[in-house]
């Protein structure tokens, strides 16, 4: 504990067990001295999500504590996704003493090391850019001390100073051939250093919510830029941030031609072919390049930009009760709201998308590290535990697969929140796949997971209150209050699929 609160752990999220019960103790009795918050949750994976949710909100680390065996696994997907966000959660995991290892003994697994890659195991090599495993063992009838507890120590993240020169030179050669900035996630302190960067340059961007520059970076947005960039691939992409979702960066794997650099605070290239990469906080990095000349748009993408705008408003005004036409009019209601968190991946295209353009949202944020759709709901919850306002839009699947998330809510600040869950009955992104027309129809019901559930008994079992949209006009009707709304959006199937193949032919 005494290595956790060194590292700077303020906020401690557990998950009881007999092994654990010292470790319940000693934060017990430091919360009661002001030195730390305890979170109180009892499934593993949404309590590992909800303490990456922590680490979002305060840039700082937050640990989850398990007991032993297969308590201490399910943090394992919590693990991966903070590994390649760069997050510091820290998993305490308690475990029986070394002899019990492999003895088949209650509760007794092989714990050391069970993050593999996606976490360091010890304090000292830890640099607060990824996660740490702390493994304790204890005997059983181990009872803590009178302890006093030092304040936690200031987090500060390890980080390099970053390379920049190579990067700087290449913004300046050969502008003719197109420079096009791809912006994924930010954190809120990179939003004014980016801003002025791209309005400096004045390059075309492919702007993500989760950005939270789309709409302040409308005027050099592409409306529809995996189809604008596939069809005339730009020379030079530069990466800001996570990895785009868009389709086009999955194209650059197959584009030799266009070059990529990427600034993003995990150093991963997101790609598998040739590109470069450099490390560190994206503020960080732009303030080391220094003042930029404008290029502009060479290859003359924004051209279009207006009448591109404009039809796909008249195909959202043709369609009102189609899912992207839906997600507009819930994003023009989010917008008045603090923040919103998008899980996971159609929700965030069609965010990009589709989302209302005059009302900046600077405040988005999605799981894009490993890209799954479990733990969103908790990870919304941990983001925005002490926020009113606190907006959420999510997949019917991946809201089911998080359903024990809900528990923590009571000790939530709930004023103004929403869980939108867009419910178009399964996993519909597949849907957009090509792949899927060419499957027998039992093939294509297994990827899309067509289900009936009744989410209004989810809302009842953690005291949500249900709405339910199935016209753009029933919004109308949404009275926000003290409680967590569970919003159910049920977009009306014919016109998504009108929608979708108008969107084909544009
Ligand atoms: C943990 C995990 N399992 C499986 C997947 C593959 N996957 C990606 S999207 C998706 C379906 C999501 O369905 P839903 O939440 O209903 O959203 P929709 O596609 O309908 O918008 C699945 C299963 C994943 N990303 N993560």
């Amino acid at each position: 504990m005494r290595a956790a609160l060194a590292a700077g752990v303020r906020e401690f999220v557990v998950c009881a067990g007999a092994r654990n019960a010292a470790l319940l103790e000693v934060l017990a009795r430091a919360e009661s001295q002001g030195r730390v918050k305890v979170w109180r949750h009892f499934e593993e994976r949404s309590a590992g999500f909800f303490a990456l949710g922590r680490t979002l909100d305060i840039d700082a680390p937050c640990a989850v504590v398990t007991t032993s065996g297969t308590a201490a696994a399910e943090l394992l997907p919590a693990m991966i996704e903070a590994h390649y966000q760069s997050r510091p959660l820290v998993a305490v995991t308690a475990d029986r003493p070394a002899r019990f290892r492999g003895t088949g003994a209650p509760q007794a697994i092989e714990q050391p090391g069970i993050f593999g890659p996606h976490a360091v195991s010890s304090y000292e090599e830890w640099t607060g850019l990824g996660p740490l495993h702390l493994n304790v063992e204890l005997e059983e009838e181990f009872k803590p001390g009178e302890v006093k507890f030092p304040e936690p120590a200031e987090f500060v993240a390890k980080e390099k100073s970053p390379l920049v020169g190579e990067l700087a030179r290449w913004l300046r050669e050969d502008a003719y051939r197109g420079l096009v900035v791809m912006i994924g996630g930010l954190e809120p302190s990179d939003h004014e250093e980016v801003f002025h960067f791209c309005s400096d340059l004045g390059v075309p961007v492919v702007v993500e919510g989760t950005s939270g520059l789309r709409e302040a970076l409308q005027a050099l947005a592409l409306p529809n830029a995996d189809r604008t960039l596939k069809a005339r691939p730009p020379g030079k992409v530069l990466r800001l941030g996570d990895v785009p979702s868009g389709r086009f960066w999955r194209d650059l794997e197959d584009l030799p031609k266009t070059e990529v650099w990427s600034v993003c605070r995990g150093g991963f290239t997101g790609l598998a072919r040739e590109s470069k990469v450099v490390r560190g906080g994206v503020a960080r990095v732009l303030r080391a390049i220094g003042q930029v000349d404008e290029i502009g748009d060479a290859l003359d993408y924004l051209v279009d930009r207006s009448r591109q705008k404009a039809r796909i408003d008249e195909l959202l005004e043709a369609h009102p009760d189609s899912e992207p036409a839906m997600v507009r009019t819930l994003s023009l209601y989010a917008s008045y709201g603090s923040s919103v968190y998008l899980g996971n991946s159609l929700p965030v295209r069609e965010w990009n998308l589709f989302a209302q353009w005059d009302r900046p949202v600077s405040d988005v944020r999605a799981n894009r590290g490993a890209n799954g759709i479990d733990g969103q709901a908790s990870t919304w919850l941990g983001w925005t535990a002490g926020r009113t306002g606190a907006w959420a839009m999510l997949g019917d699947l991946t809201a089911l697969y998080d359903l024990a998330a809900p528990f923590v809510l009571e000790q939530l600040e709930t004023k103004g929140r929403v869980l939108a869950v867009i419910n178009n009955h399964g996993g519909r992104i597949f849907e957009r796949l090509p792949r899927l027309a060419d499957m027998s129809p039992r093939a294509a019901e297994c990827f899309t997971n067509p289900q009936a559930a009744d989410l209004s008994g989810w809302a009842k079992l953690w005291g949500m209150r249900h709405v339910r949209i199935t016209t753009a006009d029933d919004f109308d009707d949404l009275e926000q209050g003290d409680e967590t709304v569970l919003l159910e959006v049920l977009p009306d199937a014919g016109q998504t699929r009108a929608f979708w193949a108008a969107w084909d032919r544009m």
